[in-house]
């Protein structure tokens, strides 16, 4: 009797039955711009030759400098690059939300969020995404053993050391790199999000969403990766930014206390009469 091998059967019509999406099929980038010219195409060139099955969508905000006309060439020769356009400098936290909440609306099982300016080095993009697969949330991180930054100013790197440690403090988080911007998501995780307390510019967004995750008892993973200092463009990082998340951590702060307040159960014993005066 012949005796079907199911396992060679199906391996051989492999090649027939997937849909040849390529590397990172399902999967979502998001590359917020501001100014970033010359930035773009090449940083787009290289996402797409590491997950070549990959959406990339470019959320340009009415750039002076005509990166929204780039993304639009890239566009038009790629139907992989799709290009998002809003009216004015809306802050980097907003541009995601508009990402993540109109990626929802799509059927992508995974999203990444990136910088366009190469200090996010697309070579860490599949090891990110592998980690989904122990992890809700995936952060390339500067702050775990192997992690670190190249060409930053004592200042730089101080702001950012500070800047977590104020809010891992501040709001017991166990991250490590709560304000790195390099990190990939499971839909679920992005379903779970409270997008009302995500209105924020800049690294008060970060915080705010490893907050949220966290909260939700969801898992994160950390891998190490070498943040380089942009060598093209100018940063968009400004003191309202750092106050934004320093304002934002002390609101949500003071949340937590109020809320465990009152949690907190009613410390009179059960059946007492209380006497008003
Ligand atoms: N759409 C949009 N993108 C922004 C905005 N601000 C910054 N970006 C983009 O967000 C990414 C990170 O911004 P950067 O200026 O590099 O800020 P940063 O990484 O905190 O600062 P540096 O390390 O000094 O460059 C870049 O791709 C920017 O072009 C914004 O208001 N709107
Ligand atoms: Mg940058």
């Amino acid at each position: 009797m012949c005796v079907l091998d199911l396992g060679a059967f199906f391996h051989i019509l492999e090649p027939f039955l997937s849909d040849g999406d390529g590397a990172g099929s399902r999967s979502l980038v998001v590359l917020p711009t501001y100014n970033e010219r010359d930035n773009l195409e090449p940083i787009v060139r290289q996402v797409l030759s590491k997950l070549s099955g990959a959406t990339v969508w470019v959320v340009d905000d009415n750039s002076p400098d005509g990166t929204g006309e780039v993304a639009d060439r890239l566009a038009a020769e790629d139907h992989r690059i799709r290009v998002i356009h809003r009216q004015g400098k809306l802050g980097l936290g907003t541009a995601y939300v508009t990402a993540f909440t109109k990626a929802l609306s799509e059927d992508f099982d995974f999203l990444v969020q990136m910088d366009a300016d190469f200090s996010h080095d697309p070579r860490y993009l599949p090891e990110l995404l592998d980690a989904l697969h122990e992890a809700d949330l995936v952060i390339g991180s500067r702050y775990t053993a192997g992690g670190g930054t190249q060409n930053w100013s004592a200042l730089r790197r101080a702001i950012s050391r500070g800047g977590n440690w104020v809010a891992r403090l501040g709001l017991g988080l166990k991250t490590q790199d709560a304000t790195g911007g390099f990190r990939a998501f499971r839909r679920s995780t992005l379903e779970q999000l409270d997008y009302d307390d995500l209105g924020l510019r800049g690294y008060g967004f970060q915080i705010e969403v490893v907050y949220q995750v966290e909260e939700r008892g969801l898992r994160i993973v950390e891998i190490p990766i070498i943040f380089v200092e942009r060598a093209s463009g100018e940063s968009k990082m400004s003191k309202g930014i750092v106050w934004e998340a320093i304002v934002h951590i002390a609101r949500r702060r003071l949340r937590m206390l109020r809320r465990n307040r009152a949690r907190r159960p009613d410390p009179r014993p059960q059946g007492e009469t209380v006497l008003r005066k």
